[in-house]
């Protein structure tokens, strides 16, 4: 029998990340479609993280997207997000958004423009070290339209020294996440599109890098669980961008499209010792809520991956190492589906008592009356977005 006792613990010490661009207006490319109540500033933003955390109990830190959230004093705005209960999670650089990156930020033909890309990782890192941000969340927009148009292997070359740079630049405590996509911006080749990339990048690196996997950046019917199993083993799963998608980098909320996916790979996690704090995963939402109110938006995924880590913390391991020893294909099996199938609402509602916080978070939030403040408190000034 699988220990409740146990389960509840590590359920009530996961932390889930929430991404500041995710309270922000954002949209596809044809629309925004801007709502009420949405933050101004990173000062907000924070303030609407403190809220899905006070709400969740399990969301304790927000990531920064810099120059999204640029601020003239990040340890201000450290200092903030403690009061409000959060604290300043991993730095996104952001270098896919000027005129010079049109043809790729440090793979770019162009050194004065790779020089650009690089300074701004840099400068990321010296906001880490006043925000006592411990992961540097790199993502490259870089790659090419068309045969012929650069050289790859030359980009490669020009991704690895930045990468370089920035890594010696880390200090004791700080890390780097690579991320890789398969497409978009760029459509013939990415300069990181799969995992493969990243992680012999960060081998190159050494132990400071980890790849990064966004559940939304592979192809249709890649097994992501697979990939988290392998990089957990080499212990170079440096942590998640969770979202979830029916066709390309859709960002909609986690576990929406495919919760039994979004299972599977919490169960790889827990197999492979993923939830201690010393296998060093970052758990991080990288979402959009285009046309859903963001903060329930951001609660119901936070719920969301909670009730996954749940159900995949009740598989009943001994029987399934033990179906798994005896080559039984359907008790194996069987020992996943019969986790998948628990109500494990119960006991989040039991894990949410012993955090002393409401066992309905929607609810209590909506009952809370922070949007009909925030609605009247924002209502004037221009709302935060992605400046796309
Ligand atoms: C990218 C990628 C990055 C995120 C940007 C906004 O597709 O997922 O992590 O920072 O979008
Ligand atoms: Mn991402
Ligand atoms: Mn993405």
């Amino acid at each position: 029998m699988t220990d409740h006792s146990a389960v509840k613990a590590a359920l009530r010490n996961q932390h889930i990340e929430t991404p500041s661009w995710a309270y922000g207006n954002s949209g596809t490319r044809f629309k925004v479609f801007a709502q009420e109540g949405v933050p101004r500033n990173a000062y907000e933003k924070v303030d609407d993280a403190a809220t899905v955390h006070r709400f969740t109990g399990v969301a304790p830190s927000v990531a920064l997207h810099i120059p999204w959230d640029r601020v003239d004093d990040y340890g201000d705005l450290a200092r903030h997000a403690k009061e409000q209960g959060v604290a300043l999670g991993a730095i996104n650089p952001n270098v896919f958004q000027e005129n010079e990156y049109k043809l790729g930020s440090v793979c770019n033909p162009d050194e004065a423009v790779r020089r650009k890309a690089l300074d701004h990782l840099l400068e990321c890192v010296d906001v880490m070290d006043v925000t006592g941000s411990a992961d540097l969340s790199l993502w490259f927009a870089d790659g090419t339209n068309y045969p012929g148009q650069d050289s790859i292997r030359g980009r490669q070359e020009r991704l690895s020294e930045a990468l370089h740079r920035v890594y010696d630049r880390l200090g004791d405590h700080q890390r780097m996440l690579l991320e890789y996509k398969l497409f978009e911006p760029a459509f013939y080749t990415m300069d990181v599109p799969d995992w493969g990339t990243s992680y012999a990048h960060c081998v190159d690196l050494g132990p400071k890098a980890n790849v990064l996997v966004d559940t939304g950046h592979h192809a249709p019917g890649t097994n992501i669980e697979f990939i988290v199993a392998f990089l957990l083993h080499r212990d170079r799963l440096g942590g998640f961008h969770f979202n979830s998608r029916f066709y390309a980098d859709d960002d909609l909320m986690v576990g929406a499209a495919d919760p039994y996916q979004l299972f599977r790979i919490m169960v790889e996690i827990v197999l492979g010792g993923g939830l201690d704090a010393s296998a060093g995963v970052a758990f991080m939402l990288d979402q959009c809520h285009n046309i859903e109110p963001k903060i329930p938006a951001l609660i119901r995924s936070v719920l969301n991956v909670q009730e996954a880590t749940a159900k995949a913390l009740l598989v009943d391991q001994d029987a399934l190492r033990t179906a798994q020893a005896n080559g039984d294909v359907l008790e194996a099996n069987a020992a996943l589906t019969d986790a998948f199938a628990t109500d494990v609402r119960p006991l989040l509602a039991e894990v949410r008592a012993d955090l002393g916080i409401d066992p309905d978070p929607l609810g209590a939030y909506r009952r809370s009356g922070y949007f009909e403040k925030i609605r009247t408190e924002r209502a004037d000034g221009a709302a935060a977005g992605w400046g796309a």
